[in-house]
């Protein structure tokens, strides 16, 4: 076969043999591969009606659109996934032990698939906008992991998406970095500044066939911003401003924003605000937030490894792609959350937490210490490297039975050695240059909901004094009276504690 060979997606599946490893394109449903998943769930299905295993070890940029990870999980044909995911059913095997998930910071992935760290990838499921008969691969809204996977991969069938534009490649800057220590540096000087090509170049002889689609991707929309949402955002712009009054900001420093209702809600309040100044983004996920920013010249041009949009946000970008094309550069996440660039540029990062403690310690992934949420993705490539830490959430979840600020975090995937700066609805606490106990101080007035200050309180009245005051015996009473009781103080009715 060859690269103009046109294959069904029931043909491309059948050559996929139980246990390959498929990488798929995919950054979040950003350009993420849809039919040969979806065909390879039903393949999946026969196979087990016959009494036979059909199990794939799966790789993607980040999470993925619904034919992925949900399809397949569904199908029972996920043995193995990495590094980051958000499909409630996947979720679900991977809590429960069945599938095993490699949760991983998302800029140094492709550095260890080319070490071999993953085995070998048998298969790759790129989509594209165009594939040329030399090989030049134009991908669609994502660019990821999709470099390396088809560098890497023995076998790569195509996705051709009529559904896509054909000119985001003009947003597309795609280079592969050679090993270390002969990489030089990485000359991004400015968000939007371009140093490789629009394509990904394929070894033609390993291209199986494409599948032709004509499909948008399965984006979810995000939850409009509540009164909760738009207070942190406030705080965070407040607090900002006041930096660049005292002469400790530059007023020109890129944004980083990460995923969720939280984050969105937050980009959109900057805009809002005509007192903070036009800005740019180096970040991964270009969010629905920012269509609106740049149409009204409040976000000047953003740097991601994706097009993280609604059905509705695509369909305007494409409208309007002479205006959108040359303010968006898309990039393999190896550079989009590159922490040598991240650092040079002095990017603000603005990630979402599930829970801090008194000392800053943040989790971001794990519930109760256990239970994986989606995994660190890109937050951590940011949160360490940024010129300004910020780590936002609201103070309480599910009605107000879970506090966000706890004794001891229960899992930790940032230390209080990067995370610097904590917003809740209530406050915002500045730990920079502040020592352990202030710290605690800080995090219970400013940040923790008022009904779990007492508590709070209490337990660092009763630690044991050291650098960092902790009583063993007790710090993690909160996420076992969660576990045990559903609540982290069950004697808290719900009104008195929802924010
Ligand atoms: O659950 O939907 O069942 O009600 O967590 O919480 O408040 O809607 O916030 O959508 O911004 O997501 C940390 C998960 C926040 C996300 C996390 C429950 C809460 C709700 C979602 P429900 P919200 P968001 C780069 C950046 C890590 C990866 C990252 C995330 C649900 O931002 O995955 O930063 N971040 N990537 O009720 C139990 C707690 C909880 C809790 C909230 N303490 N315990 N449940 N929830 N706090 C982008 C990429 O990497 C691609």
């Amino acid at each position: 076969m060859s690269v103009g060979t046109e294959l069904s997606a029931g043909e491309a599946a059948a050559m996929i043999p139980h246990g390959s490893t498929v990488a798929f394109s995919g950054f979040t449903a950003a350009g993420a591969a849809k039919a040969v998943p979806r065909a390879l769930a039903a393949r999946a299905e026969a196979e087990h009606q016959a009494g036979r295993p059909f199990r794939l070890r799966v790789l993607a940029g980040a999470s993925t659109g619904a034919s992925v990870d949900e399809t397949l999980a569904r199908a029972n044909a996920i043995a193995f996934r990495a590094p980051y995911q958000s499909s409630k059913t996947l979720r679900q095997q991977i809590n429960r032990g069945e599938v095993e998930f490699v949760d991983m910071h998302l800029s140094h992935v492709a550095q260890q698939l080319g070490q071999g760290v993953y085995g070998a990838i048998d298969w790759a499921v790129i989509e594209a906008t165009e594939l040329t008969h030399d090989g030049k691969l134009y991908p669609t809204t994502s660019i990821g992991l999709s470099p390396t996977f088809c560098d890497l991969a023995a076998r790569v069938v195509v996705e051709l998406n009529q559904a896509h534009h054909p000119r985001l490649r003009e947003m597309a800057d795609i280079v592969t970095l050679p090993p270390p220590p002969h990489r030089g540096v990485i000359p991004i000087e400015q968000p939007l500044t371009k140093i490789g090509r629009p394509y990904i170049q394929v070894d033609p002889a390993k291209i199986v066939g494409v599948v032709r689609t004509n499909e948008p991707d399965e984006a979810v929309d995000l939850a409009p911003p509540d009164e909760v949402c738009r207070q942190i955002a406030r705080h965070l712009v407040t607090f900002l401003l006041d930096q660049m009054a005292q002469g400790r900001l530059p007023a020109d420093l890129p944004l980083q924003s990460g995923v969720g209702n939280v984050a969105n809600a937050v980009l959109g309040e900057l805009g809002e605000s005509p007192d903070f100044p036009p800005f740019l983004m180096y970040t991964e996920v270009y969010q629905d937030a920012l269509i609106e920013l740049m149409r009204r010249g409040r976000c000047l041009g953003a740097s991601a490894s994706a097009l993280a949009v609604s059905k509705a946000g695509l369909r305007t970008i494409y409208d309007e792609i002479d205006f959108f094309a040359p303010r968006i550069v898309l990039r393999p996440q190896e550079i989009s959350n590159h922490p040598a660039v991240a650092r040079q540029l002095g990017v603000i990062a603005m990630n979402t937490a599930l829970e801090v403690d008194l000392y800053g310690h943040v989790n971001s992934t794990h519930v109760h210490g256990t239970d994986l949420m989606n995994g660190i993705g890109g937050s951590g490539d940011f949160e360490r490297n940024a010129f300004l830490s910020f780590f936002m959430c609201p103070s309480v979840a599910k009605g107000g039975r879970i506090s966000a600020i706890v004794p001891m975090c229960s899992h930790v995937d940032h230390n209080e050695h990067s995370v610097q700066i904590v917003v809740t609805e209530y406050g915002l606490a500045d730990l920079r240059g502040v020592a352990p106990e202030r710290r605690a101080e800080l995090l219970i007035e400013r940040c923790a909901h008022p009904a779990y200050r007492d508590y709070l309180r209490g337990y660092l009245a009763g630690a044991r004094v050291g650098h960092l005051r902790h009583d063993l015996d007790r710090a993690f009473e909160l996420h076992r009276n969660l576990i045990e009781h559903g609540a982290m103080l069950p004697g808290l009715t719900l009104s008195e504690a929802a924010s």
